[in-house]
C-alpha cells in the first residue's frame, strides 16, 4: 500500500443478505475508489451483535458476506479487506471512545432509535453505544474519506466530533474523516413501504432485492413493488414507489430522471417495473457467478481473511498505542 494516496475506510454488518441498497448505496463506490486511494473495508461482525444472531447462521454469514464483498468488485490484491473482531484493537478503541462520547448526543442517533423501536425487548447498551464502534474502526486507521450511505451521514458526524474533542485534548492524534456519499443511489428505499430504507433486517422478504436472490425472486419483487394510481412515469412529490423505482433504474443505467420518462412516455407501470427488474438481474448476474465460485474455495478466503487480519493490526495498533500513551497509560 501506497504512502500517498489518500485513505478510505468502510464496513458493511454481516446481519444478513446485503441487498441492492448496500450495493447501489454503498458497496459499488467501493469498488470505484480502489485505484485511486488506499482501500480499507471490513464485515463489521462486532456490530451486527447489537442485535440478536443466531450463531450458526452467524458464522455462515460473515464468511458469505466477506466472499460477497468480493464477488461485487473489492480487490483483495489492491485493498485490505477483514473481518473486524479479527483485529481485538477495534474493542480496544471503541472503550477508550465511549470515555470521549456524551450519553445526550448518543441518545440523538436516528438508527438508535429506530432499531430500540424494532428490538424493544433487546434495548441493549452495544446498540446505544454503537457509534463509539464505528469512530474506533474510521479513527484507527486514519481515514480520510468514509463512502457509506446517506443513512450514516450522522454516525460519520459524531465520529469527527469524537475525534475533534479528543486531538483538542491531547494534540493531532486522529484524522478528521470525511463522509463520502454518492448523488444517486444514496438512499434506496423498501419496495413495499418506499418511505422506509431498503434495509436487509426488515422481515418482509418482498421489501429487498437480495444481491443473491434467484432472477424470478428478483421480477416477482420488482412485479409487486407498492407504487400509486397515477399509471404515469414521472418523477414527483409523493410519487414514493415510482421515485425510488426510477432512482434504482437511474442509478443502475446512468440514465437522467428526464431520461427515464422520456423513454417510458406512454407505457404503464408494469412495463417499467419489468425493466427495472431486468436490469437488476443482468446486474446483478456477474457477481451472483463470480460469489458460487468463491464459496467453493473457503481455504482461500480463509487465508486472505488471515493475512488481511494481520495487515491491518499493524495500523490499527500504531493508532491505538499513541492514543493509550497520550491519555497516560502504561504500556
Ligand atoms: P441493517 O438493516 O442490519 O441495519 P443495512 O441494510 O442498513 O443493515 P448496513 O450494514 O447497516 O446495512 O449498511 C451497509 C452500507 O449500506 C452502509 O454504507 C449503508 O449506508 C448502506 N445502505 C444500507 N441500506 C441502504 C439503502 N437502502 N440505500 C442506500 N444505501 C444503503
Ligand atoms: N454502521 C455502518 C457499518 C459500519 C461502518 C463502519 C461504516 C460499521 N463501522 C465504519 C463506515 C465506517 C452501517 O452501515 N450501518
Amino acid at each position: 500500500m501506497s504512502d500517498n494516496k489518500k485513505r478510505i475506510y468502510s464496513a458493511i454488518q454481516p446481519s444478513g443478505m446485503l441487498t441492492l441498497g448496500n450495493y447501489l448505496g454503498a458497496l459499488r463506490n467501493w469498488v470505484n475508489l480502489q485505484d485511486e486511494f488506499e482501500c480499507i473495508y471490513t464485515v463489521a461482525d462486532l456490530h451486527a451483535i447489537t442485535v440478536r444472531q443466531n450463531p450458526a447462521e452467524f458464522r455462515k454469514r460473515i464468511l458469505e458476506t466477506y466472499a460477497l464483498l468480493i464477488a461485487v468488485g473489492v480487490d483483495p490484491e489492491k485493498s485490505l479487506l477483514f473481518i473486524q473482531s479479527h483485529v481485538a484493537a477495534h474493542s480496544q478503541m471503541a472503550w477508550l471512545l465511549n470515555c470521549y462520547a456524551q450519553f445526550g448526543e448518543f441518545s440523538r442517533m436516528t438508527q438508535f432509535k429506530d432499531k430500540s423501536l424494532r428490538h424493544a425487548d433487546n434495548v441493549n447498551v452495544g446498540l446505544f453505544s454503537y457509534p463509539a464502534l464505528m469512530a474506533a474502526d474510521i479513527l484507527l486507521y486514519q481515514a480520510d474519506l468514509v463512502p457509506v450511505g446517506a443513512d450514516q451521514k450522522q454516525h460519520l458526524e459524531i465520529s469527527r466530533d469524537i475525534a475533534n474533542r479528543f486531538n483538542n485534548i491531547y494534540g493531532d492524534v486522529f484524522t478528521i474523516p470525511e463522509p463520502y456519499i454518492p448523488k444517486v443511489g444514496a438512499r434506496i428505499m423498501s419496495l413495499q413501504d418506499p418511505i422506509k430504507k431498503m434495509s436487509k433486517s426488515d422481515d418482509n422478504v418482498n421489501s429487498w432485492v437480495a444481491i443473491l436472490d434467484k432472477p424470478e425472486d428478483i421480477m416477482r419483487k420488482f412485479k409487486r413493488a407498492v407504487t400509486d394510481s397515477d399509471a404515469c412515469v414521472k418523477y414527483a412529490d409523493g410519487k414514493d414507489g415510482i421515485n425510488n423505482l426510477m432512482g434504482i433504474y437511474s442509478s443502475i443505467s446512468g440514465k437522467t430522471m428526464e431520461e427515464i420518462e422520456a423513454e417510458f412516455e406512454g407505457k404503464g407501470y408494469g412495463d417499467f417495473k419489468v425493466a427495472v427488474g431486468e436490469c437488476v438481474v443482468d446486474t446483478l448476474k456477474p457477481v451472483q457467478d463470480k460469489y458460487y465460485d468463491l464459496m467453493k474455495n473457503k481455504d482461500y478466503l480463509e487465508s486472505l481473511y488471515k493475512q488481511s487480519a494481520q495487515d491491518a493490526e499493524k495500523i490499527a495498533n500504531k493508532t491505538l498505542y499513541k492514543s493509550m500513551r497520550k491519555i497516560g497509560f502504561i504500556y
